[in-house]
């Protein structure tokens, strides 16, 4: 089997060496886990539910090695790592309720009884981005597992160890072989196997809408179903009646957690032209004292970016626009770069109209609510996005008016795993989280039984 390095992003060092699956590896590992189905979904509800709650325990039990993981490999700050790590055991924890639960209806029908069921569909490939390895894997793998389906996981090449980790704890908390597997390797191999293989029924894949929509493609062929979280440009918008002081000591948190790397990010920020120059003057020390440091430091609030390559195509952007102010970051090894606050003097410029997935804040500002409606609503995303404001008249307006799946009044909160999280228009397609996720693991099957 080939094999892969991975790099430590905060300092350029080496870490470790993982296995890279092949397209015959991927094979067999589907061709197990379509092996291990038959028994899994005939595995009684109260007992699935068990393995899951014990799943989740063992996650517990290893939150600070899942945690002190994600930091030396995807850089994160160990207090987000932490909290990443607990998602995952309080997703699985969530959807541990689900197997006792996921019942059909009974219809009224004339000549008989006619009922439903959520059968569950069979194998599924859940393909996984760089920047957020874990809760991504978990908002995949716990609804799927818990309605019945077995499940084969493609972490990202660059921050496999998790997955790993995560693929040997579910077989300690008991989970039967090929239930849970974790192949790492290349999108091109094993991802492209997921969409390509006959025993996958459906494919979850979050990352770039260009790769989303060439798996969108690749499982037409199949009729294969397909949940898509892809990019976003969500806007933040500043109203003048809005705590100002708390929104701008808010919107760093905003955009620069994670370092950018989120697709919620709050990446543009409107601002009512009445409060403009007043609300960049708060604006700027906030950015200022954003603590830019060592990852695993517990007052860290960004680590690096992923890569070099990351690193010069966010620099791309700022590199052509005009920078109002900037933060602080490490000189030296390690992918780093400032938290950054452009001016976006039109609609059109590349840092206000494209996912730069870095620490790039665009701000625009605007004269009242129609213009906000459409300056939010001109791109191709709508994933997230916040209204800042005091008149909850103007926040309900808004939260109806502004085309994205997730929105927050008064705060930068995208994601409870209570809730639908997903995207609207290019953003994605299906949701993940909440009460229904676990439905879109299954098939409705209909039965009608003469009388
Ligand atoms: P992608 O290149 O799209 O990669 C995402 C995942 O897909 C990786 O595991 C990748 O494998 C795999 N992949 C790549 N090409 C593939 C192919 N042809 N067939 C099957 N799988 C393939 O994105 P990225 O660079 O990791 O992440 C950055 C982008 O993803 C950003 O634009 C961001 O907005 C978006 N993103 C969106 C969300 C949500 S929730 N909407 C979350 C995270 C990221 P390799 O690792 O081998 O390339």
């Amino acid at each position: 089997m080939d094999s892969s390095e991975v790099i430590d992003p905060a300092t350029g060092g080496f870490l470790t060496t993982v296995p890279a699956y092949g397209v015959a590896e991927t094979d067999a590992a589907i061709e197990r886990a379509h092996g291990a189905f038959p028994s899994w979904r005939r595995v009684a509800p109260g007992d699935r539910a068990r393995l899951l709650r014990r799943f989740a325990a063992v996650v517990d039990e290893h939150v600070e090695e899942l945690a002190g993981l994600e930091v030396r490999n995807a850089g994160h700050t160990i207090g987000n790592a932490r909290w990443e790590a607990g998602n995952v055991r309080d997703v699985l924890d969530y959807y541990a309720g689900t197997p006792e639960r996921l019942s059909g209806r009974q219809i009224p029908v004339p000549g008989g009884i006619d009922v439903t069921f959520h059968e569950p569909l069979g194998v599924v490939g859940i393909i996984v981005p760089w920047n957020f390895p874990m809760p991504i894997a978990g908002w995949g793998f716990a609804p799927a597992l818990a309605a019945g389906n077995t499940v084969v996981l493609k972490p990202a090449e660059l921050t496999p160890l998790t997955a790993i980790r995560l693929g040997e704890l579910a077989l300690e908390a008991g989970l039967p072989e090929g239930v849970f597997t974790v192949l790492p390797g290349k999108g091109s191999v094993v991802g492209q196997r997921f969409v390509a293989h006959p025993a996958v029924r459906k494919v979850c894949f979050t990352g770039s809408t260009e790769v989303g929509k060439s798996i969108m493609a690749g499982c037409a062929d199949q009729v294969k179903r397909v949940t898509l979280e892809l990019g976003g440009k969500s806007a933040n918008i500043v109203f003048a009646d809005a705590d100002l002081e708390r929104a701008a000591a808010a919107a760093p948190g905003g955009v620069f957690d994670n370092a950018g790397q989120d697709c919620c990010a709050r990446s543009r920020l409107l601002v009512q032209e009445s409060v403009y120059e007043r609300f960049l003057s708060l604006l700027e020390p906030a950015v200022k004292a954003f603590r830019v440091q060592d990852p695993s430091l517990a007052t860290a609030e960004m680590g690096p970016l992923i890569s070099a390559t990351h690193r010069d195509k966010v620099a791309s952007y700022t590199a052509a626009a005009e920078v109002a102010f900037t933060g602080e970051a490490p000189i030296g090894d390690g992918w780093w770069f400032p938290p950054t606050v452009l001016l976006a003097r039109s609609s059109s410029d590349p840092h206000w109209r494209e996912e730069v997935f870095g620490p790039v804040l665009s701000v625009m500002p605007f004269r009242d609510e129609a213009e906000a409606i459409e300056l939010a609503n001109d791109t191709e995303y709508g994933l997230s996005g916040s209204i800042w404001t005091r008149d909850l008249g103007r926040a309900l307006r808004m939260s109806r008016a502004v085309e994205t799946g997730n929105l927050s009044v008064n705060s930068h909160s995208s994601v409870r795993y209570w809730t639908p999280f997903g995207g609207m228009k290019q953003s994605g397609l299906g949701r993940e989280l909440g009460p229904e996720a676990p439905l879109s693991f299954t098939d409705v099957k209909n039965v009608f039984i003469s009388t």
